[in-house]
């Protein structure tokens, strides 16, 4: 194998929402070297561990090369036409008994970062029918696509720090220095958080922990978990009643101004200090630094969306990046222009339909839709309550439920008992270990690439294709051939339907919308020509070069043009020409062009939302002192499913209890004993790490640890499982607007084990 030649090969890391370009270098389709692309028009060589990881990922032996049948009771080995046989076979009659909402699906995370996953599970979808649609996402960021899906029109219209530019980052429950950002897509965050310092511009972070981001700034508030909203309504009342409200360059498009000073009275900073444990003159200070600075902006994460008052939080944000006129300008809040896909670059300028939810709820508990989606702390019981529209069967896709959404334990015993279960996934994991047919797609190297979610998040506009990197091997399925044959299954077509002809549909369905809309540069045009200009693509390829060509850089039907610094004309044949990616610039204003609301206004004061600051109001006076339960990340980690690489997985324990001295003295905990933690719903045995970086009476775990289940294939995994965090948190926590589980914050009692 020495001997073989080497060949170097450039594609973006499919591994977190950065976007890194990487120099692989390949020998057969063996991965020998992984750095970061210099050449990368925006990561500049940047790379992190596991970007670095990706040959190991590739190679890992535990990735599965064959789909898995269960027969008698056990998951062996199957021929692609045994599998999907499998699948029709125990599907079909449960979707001939004529309800629909009996087969629910599950989306992971990694299908936001593969075009595949993008592209194809709506189409599977549609053809199942069911409302049952769950996701990771109401795990994570629903809250904020809620709120800015109210405020904006679309649900990825997320306003982006301008980090580059800004003199005042306010960052909370966000730890970019461990994730390299999110909802937040720029690449080497480190070095542009130093980069803000040095120019003398000021980072505020704002975590119940003291993290690595929080020890780059010039101030650490530790907040008590889930009392973002009180500080930042509390921080809308200083700007309000200290007049330092200007709305700057969007004021003419604002709507509900006044709606929101009256909410922003509410809370005073002297009510929100008892409940963040924060001194009032801090809050106060926070705002007026806020308003004072040239050019601010308030950016929130995880620990402000996965939490009771996530979609308040995320409204008051941005909020507060309207009042204090740094919205939408340079240095402040703003948003992209992406090449392909946004919901917010198509369609006619300035005005839409806007986001509602709540157009239908889920069977047993009423919780509202959102984006078609109902939350998945609704799973467990809509597989256990009988009924018409009870769950029997469930496809996940990309997803790890098993550990990564709450009360765990509950949901894997609701999976036990479903008639029917079937996984998309490289690994026989804790979710796949227990479906009936698992489906394995092929590594990411051997498949095409385009962050069409990511460059919507994308602090410059950016656009950058990756072939597939290797010939698929012989007996792989691609994944959106996977999707489309089972979308093929629930539609009724048998096992052996045209794919080719199912996937034209595909197109002409995409080409349909296109020719139909006045803006569209297709606007009119004959599908069959433009299904032409496409050819010889098929697949996610084709379905790109369409999204590309109809974007607000894209060449229509036309050839393209220009590169890096010039106005481009976009096609993919010329994105493929340009292996390091194309810049198309820094981010320019874009209201009203962008907004998508049926005022087309920028609406400051969502009815849903505003009502919400009631519950707001009623919590005020809560029991400070009870012992809370947040989660962390860390630098080597991915959700769940990268503990299986010996070279991430090295190290001293990462699954511990991180608990500050004060608490461990009170509670008698010793560094490296065993405590209990127990909630409403569970209790676990972990490890005791005893840190002052950890605010007093909060306790910290981090999740998708557990990897001692039976029947998984993780060998590396298995050597230190771990223990699942997502075991004590609580299906019954919910942001009630968003139905997003609050998975920070929970109520949690600890002793010596
Ligand atoms: N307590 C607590 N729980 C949390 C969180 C927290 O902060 N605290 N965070 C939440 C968040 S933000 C998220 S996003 C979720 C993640 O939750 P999930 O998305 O459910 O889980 P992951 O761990 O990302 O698992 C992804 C699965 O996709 C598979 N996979 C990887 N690549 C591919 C591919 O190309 N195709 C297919 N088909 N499969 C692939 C992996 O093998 C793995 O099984 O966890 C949530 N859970
Ligand atoms: N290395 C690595 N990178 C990842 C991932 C990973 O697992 N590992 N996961 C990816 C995914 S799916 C996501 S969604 C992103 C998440 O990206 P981030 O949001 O940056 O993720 P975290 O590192 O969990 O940072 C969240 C912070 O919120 C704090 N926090 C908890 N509760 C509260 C609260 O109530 N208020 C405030 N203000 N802070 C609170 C926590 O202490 C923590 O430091 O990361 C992505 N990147
Ligand atoms: S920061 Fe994210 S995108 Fe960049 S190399 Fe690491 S995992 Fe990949
Ligand atoms: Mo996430």
């Amino acid at each position: 194998m020495a001997d073989q030649a080497e060949t170097t090969t450039y594609r973006t890391c499919p591994l977190c929402e950065a976007t890194c370009g990487l120099e692989i270098t390949l020998a057969g389709d063996r991965i020998t070297k992984v750095r970061g692309d210099d050449a990368d028009v925006f990561s500049h060589g940047f790379i992190c561990p596991k970007g670095a990881s990706l040959g190991d990922l590739h190679a890992d032996p535990d990735r599965l090369n064959a789909p898995l049948v269960r027969r008698d009771g056990e998951l062996r080995e199957a021929t692609w036409e045994e599998a999907f046989a499998a699948v029709a076979e125990r599907l079909g009659p449960i979707l001939e008994a004529g309800d629909r909402n009996a087969v629910a699906a599950y989306l992971g995370n990694p299908n936001i970062h593969n075009l595949d996953g993008q592209l194809y599970p709506r189409v599977l979808l549609k053809a199942l029918g069911t409302r049952n649609v769950f996701s990771a996402s109401s795990v994570d960021q629903l809250p904020k696509q809620v709120a800015v899906g109210m405020m904006f029109g679309t649900g990825l219209s997320v306003p982006l720090p301008d980090i580059d530019r800004t003199d005042h980052l306010l960052m909370l429950g966000a730890n970019p220095l461990a994730s390299n950002g999110s909802l937040l897509t720029a690449p080497n965050m480190r070095g542009r958080l130093r980069a803000l310092r040095e120019r003398g511009g000021r980072l505020v972070v704002v975590d119940p922990r003291r993290t690595r981001t929080a020890e780059l700034a010039d101030e650490h508030v530790a907040i008590r978990p889930g009392t973002d909203a009180h500080l930042l309504l509390a921080m809308a009342h200083v700007i309000c009643e200290e007049d330092l409200v200007d709305l700057g360059d969007v004021a003419d498009h604002v709507e509900g101004l006044e709606r929101v000073r009256e909410l922003a009275a509410r809370i005073t900073p002297e009510q929100a200090a008892a409940m963040c444990g924060i001194e009032p003159g801090t809050i106060q200070r926070m705002a007026r630094d806020l308003a004072a600075a040239g050019r601010a902006c308030v950016y929130g994460r995880i620990g402000t969306t996965t939490q009771r008052f996530g979609t308040l939080a995320s409204w008051l944000i941005d909020v507060l990046n309207v009042l204090t006129g740094n919205l939408d300008r340079e240095g402040g809040a703003m948003f992209p222009r992406p090449a392909a896909g946004a919901a917010n670059a198509t369609g006619t300028p300035g005005r839409g339909k806007g986001v509602t939810t709540g157009r239908w709820t889920s069977r047993v508990r009423g919780l509202p839709e959102s984006f078609s989606e109902l939350p998945v702390v609704a799973l467990t019981e809509e597989i256990m309550t009988p009924g018409e529209g009870q769950v029997r069967a469930l496809i996940t896709i990309a997803g790890n439920p098993a550990l990564s959404t709450p009360d765990a334990d509950a949901l894997q015993q609701a999976m036990a008992g479903l008639e029917c279960m079937i996984s998309v996934d490289p690994y026989l994991n804790e979710t796949s270990r227990q479906a009936d047919v698992v489906l394995p797609p092929p590594s990411a190297l051997y498949r095409s690439h385009y962050d069409l979610a990511f460059y919507q998040l994308a602090i410059r506009n950016v656009a950058n294709y990756s072939p597939p990197s290797l010939p698929l091997p012989e007996g792989a399925m691609p994944e959106w051939q996977i999707l489309l044959r089972l979308a093929a299954i629930v539609a009724g077509q048998g096992t052996d339907a045209d794919l080719e002809g199912f996937d034209e549909l595909v197109a002409r369905t995409l080409i349909g919308r296109e020719t139909a809309m006045a803006e569209s540069p297709m606007h009119g045009a004959d599908p069959d020509e433009v299904l032409a200009t496409v050819a010889p693509r098929t697949g996610p390829d084709r379905l790109l070069d369409i999204l590309l060509r109809c974007g607000p850089y894209g060449a229509g039907l036309g050839s393209g043009a220009a590169a890096n610094g010039s106005p481009a004309r976009l096609t993919l044949d010329l994105l493929e020409g340009e292996p390091h990616g194309i810049d198309l610039g820094p981010l320019a204003p874009r209201i009203p062009e962008m907004l998508r609301t049926a005022s087309g206004r920028i609406e400051l004061a969502p009815e849903p939302i505003a009502e919400d600051v009631d519950r707001l109001e009623d919590s005020l006076g809560e029991d400070p002192e009870q012992l809370v339960l947040i989660g962390r990340r860390h630098l080597r980690s991915n959700n769940s499913w990268m503990h299986n690489l010996p070279t991430l997985a090295g190290g001293p324990e990462r699954c511990t209890l991180l608990c500050h001295p004060d608490d461990a003295d009170r509670l008698g905990l010793a560094d490296g004993g065993q405590a209990r933690v127990a909630s409403r719903v569970g209790e676990i045995e972990i490890l005791v790490e005893v840190s002052d970086e950890i605010r007093p009476g909060v306790v910290s775990i981090p999740h998708g640890w557990g990897h001692d289940l039976p029947g998984a294939r993780l060998t590396v995994a298995a050597e230190r499982p771990g223990v699942n965090t997502n075991v004590l948190t609580d299906q019954q926590a919910v942001d009630p607007l968003s139905g997003n589980a609050a998975l920070n914050g929970v109520p949690v009692t600890v002793a010596p084990a």
